[in-house]
């Protein structure tokens, strides 16, 4: 076996081929980007090499600089995982001309499908089916226009030299032929520099079901059940599930067989995946075969109990296929959901920025959690933009999809949008439950996985008037800091005598909430609405009741943002408070600080005329906002800290001549 390889890729999947590799003693060298020096994948590995700039195309893509560090490194074999270099044929033929493995297919195998109508002229022989159609070299547009009467309507126009859904034009009457042609071969020859077309009979709903195949390097192929990826939003895969529901057991064999032929066909070597059309009668046609691992991996590995990177490793090594097809058995079933940093409510826009705060469900024998980031990690904009894979599984779907819904609940982020809300809602979702699966899911059940937040604004809003007023509390008891703002209680501490005020931000809503601390719980009056609260923090969970309805949260506070958790959705909202600068702490004609904090912002100058009740001052103080609003009618004369500054409890911090003084001054003058 190799006893070092390199991996030439970063996140999840670098994670998750140095894990199987170390199980088996093999040594791993990594390669970063400048964005990665600090990456999960970095640290994983026994040594690492800066391979140049963030852009891929400075790094990660840099095929020759790579093979130059595996050979530098003494590293025998390149894993590629997946995109990046994955299905690269040069990058692919310079391992092997550098006496490097490419772990993953020959050349001759990648290329062989780079073409669709090549791809398809080696699957007829091979007698894989295919969607009737015509995938011929003579493009004359009468050839064509012969052909698609012969297909039938609605067909398919695909580009031959796309993939990935790119170049597609479904055309429904022969009356629409010529133009649709004309307008499909412009963007052809535009997006892939080739003008070139394939004709298919267009099948309106269709599932997208796919075949793992595995071939060792003396021609034995074997298949690991099947894939179901329907449920993709823009071509991009968001659950996929093994088994497909509803295959029959002969449909199955038939697809791996077809499969297994399909790789063989192109002298195929290790893991691969054939990707077919499965239509509602049960008939099933070749779409594409992708050769290299994929993302959606998992699901395979948790029904086969096999591990496809260690097969991966063997393979490439040499030896034969760990089973033959008769020893591969499937149990159970599994799901992955891909969580993404995107905002689902901006039409899936990526989302960047800091995991300030990242919770993940404890895994288990049913939950793999499939990451290459941790708490405190940036999502830039240089790569996917997947934060992990969530992977279940259990005995039965139904059973799946349920823990499915509860790690997904487990799963809290706070500091970057992401769609855990959108595939809570879908996995929950009764179409999903019932399988009822087409590529078209997403679009057709839109209302139902954008849904309306699971707990009402007073129970939210009360919930975090616990959460801030226990946070504060644990802060007061563990603080020993004597300038830590916690250690100060008087400002802060809620009592029986005076409503705390609390205002909460949540969108573009200010909510203004009055607090009183009773002997064993508080009352919270939002609005008109008064709630007895009683609260128990601990670390990020809280236990709260509301009038007798026990509730469960978890929260994270940072600065003045709250975001509680609750059911897989998110609540969010900014903090402030108004201070309440009473006459006797203020001196006169002035206002001081009422607890140790920072200065936020000053909005005054001196001689500016204020108002009583204007706000002049803001502070941070205890993870929140304070404003400091002018006592009385006056001029500013004096103030005595700038922005940024820390300041003491009862420090003065601006003075202002009161008006009355003002006016009999100028008086004076005049007089
Ligand atoms: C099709 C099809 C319907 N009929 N071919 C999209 C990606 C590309 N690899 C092939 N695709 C399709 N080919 C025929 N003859 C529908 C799709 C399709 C699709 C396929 C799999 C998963 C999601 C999809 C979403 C839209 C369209």
């Amino acid at each position: 076996m190799f006893s070092k390889i390199l991996i030439a890729n970063r996140g999840e999947i670098a994670c998750r081929i140095i894990q199987t590799a170390h199980r088996m003693g093999i040594r791993c060298v990594a390669v970063y980007s400048d964005a990665d020096a600090n990456a999960h994948h970095v640290a994983m590995a026994d040594e690492a090499f800066h391979i140049g700039p963030a852009p891929s195309s400075e790094s990660y893509l840099r095929g020759e600089k790579i093979i130059e560090i595996a050979k530098r490194s003494g590293a025998q074999a390149i894993h590629p995982g997946y995109g990046f270099l994955s299905e690269n044929t040069g990058f692919a033929e310079a391992c092997e001309a550098n006496g490097i493995v490419f772990i993953g297919p020959p050349s001759s195998a990648i290329a062989a499908m780079g073409s669709k109508s090549a791809a398809k002229a080696i699957m007829e022989k091979a007698g894989v089916p295919l969607v009737p159609g015509y995938h011929g070299d003579d493009q004359a547009p009468e050839t064509l226009r012969a052909e698609a009467e012969k297909c039938g309507f609605p067909l398919l126009l695909k580009a031959v030299a796309g993939g990935g859904g790119k170049g597609m034009r479904v055309v429904e009457n022969i009356g629409e032929f010529d133009d649709a042609l004309a307008a499909a071969k412009r963007e052809a020859k535009n997006a892939f520099g080739n003008p070139d077309m394939l004709i298919e009979r267009y099948l309106t709903q269709p599932r997208h079901v796919e075949i793992q195949v595995f071939c060792d390097q003396s021609g034995n192929g074997v298949y690991l059940a099947e894939r179901d990826c329907s449920v993709q939003r823009r071509h991009q895969k968001v659950l996929e599930e093994a088994p497909a529901p509803g295959l029959s057991e002969d449909t199955r064999k038939a697809m791996g067989e077809a499969a297994v032929k399909a790789a063989q066909a192109i002298d195929y070597v290790g893991a691969g995946t054939v990707e077919f059309l499965y239509d509602v009668d049960g008939s099933f046609f070749f779409m594409e075969m992708n050769t290299r691992l994929q993302v959606e991996h998992p699901v395979t590995e948790m029904v086969t109990g096999q591990d496809l990177v260690e097969w991966q490793l063997k393979v490439a090594w040499g030896e034969p296929l760990p089973l033959e097809q008769a020893q591969v058995k499937t149990r159970g079933h599994a799901l992955e959901a891909r969580i993404y940093a995107e905002d689902p409510d901006q039409d899936f826009l990526p989302a960047t920025g800091n995991l300030r705060y990242l919770s993940t469900p404890d895994e288990s024998a049913h939950v793999r959690v499939d990451t290459g980031v941790i708490e405190g990690d940036e999502i830039s904009i240089h790569y996917d933009p997947m934060i992990a894979k969530l992977i279940v599984w259990d005995e039965t779907r139904d059973q799946a999809i349920n823990r499915m819904v509860q790690a997904l609940e487990h799963y809290r982020i706070a500091g970057v949008k992401t769609n855990i809300r959108f595939l809570h809602a879908l996995a929950d979702s009764q179409p999903f439950r019932e399988a009822d699966l087409t590529t078209g899911f997403i679009d057709s059940h839109r209302e139902l996985l954008f849904p309306k937040s699971k707990l009402d604004t007073h129970k939210a809003l009360v919930l975090a008037a616990g959460f801030v007023l226990e946070e504060r509390k644990s802060a007061d008891s563990v603080s020993t800091d004597p300038w830590s703002p916690f250690g100060r209680r008087n400002s802060w501490r809620v009592n029986s005598e005076y409503a705390q005020p609390l205002q909460l931000q949540v969108g573009d809503d200010l909510h203004e909430l009055k607090i009183l601390e009773k002997d064993d719980h508080y009352q919270v009056s939002v609005d008109s609405s008064v709630y007895n609260l009683t609260a128990k923090l601990d670390d990020d969970s809280l236990q709260a009741v509301i009038n007798g309805h026990r509730i469960s949260v978890h929260g994270n506070l940072h600065n003045n943002q709250l975001v509680l958790f609750y059911e897989g959705d998110t609540f969010q909202c900014t903090l402030y408070r108004e201070s309440y600068v009473s006459d006797d702490m203020a001196p006169e004609g002035g206002l001081t600080a009422p607890m140790n904090g920072a200065i936020v912002a000053v909005q005054a100058k001196v001689g500016d005329k204020v108002t009583a009740g204007q706000t002049l001052v803001i502070m941070e103080a205890m993870k929140m906002e304070h404003a400091i609003k002018a006592p009385t009618d006056g001029v500013v004369s004096e103030i005595f800290f700038n922005e940024g500054e820390q300041v003491s409890e009862g420090a003065e911090l601006i003075a202002i001549e009161i008006a009355e003084a003002n006016a009999e001054q100028s008086d004076e003058e005049a007089g």
